[in-house]
């Protein structure tokens, strides 16, 4: 368990009470724990805004099942990029819809890379890349677990 720091914070009422609504619907039991969440979540945010950085991702699209070659070429392209890719998991969501989740791993601006160039393959519909980070080892303690 790391040591914990103790600060005072003043804001206003009304603001307060929005807070403190928010925080209940979404299940915290007290305030510290959802500010450490917001300020672990802003600082993730900001590394992952520097390209440099190491983080890990997660990339979810859904592509036309009836594609000529579709599968394959997204599967070669995953096979030239295994350094980077950790994990694939498809779904068969429907007669005519795959849906790949794929978990990377490696400096943002590679993982950017490869899923704008799946994103790019015709017959991919819509997807999504979530972008995070270990903090390195540093503030990722869940206290509340
Ligand atoms: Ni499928």
């Amino acid at each position: 368990m790391p040591q914990l720091a103790r600060f005072g914070v003043s804001m206003e009422n009304d603001l307060l009470e929005d807070f403190d609504a928010l925080i209940a619907e979404k299940g915290y039991n007290n305030r510290s724990e959802a500010i450490r969440d917001i300020i672990r979540n802003t600082i993730v945010q900001q590394q992952v805004r520097s390209g440099n950085k190491s983080g890990i991702g997660v990339l979810t699209f859904v592509y036309d099942h009836h594609r000529h070659d579709l599968e394959r070429n997204l599967t070669a392209f995953q096979h030239d990029h295994f350094n980077n890719i950790v994990s694939t998991t498809h779904v068969h969501v429907d007669h005519d819809n795959c849906l790949e989740v794929i978990i990377l791993k490696g400096t943002v601006s590679r993982m950017k890379k490869i899923a704008d160039r799946l994103l790019s393959f015709k017959g991919v519909k819509h997807g999504n890349l979530i972008l995070t980070s270990t903090m390195k080892g540093k503030h990722s303690h869940h206290t509340h677990k």
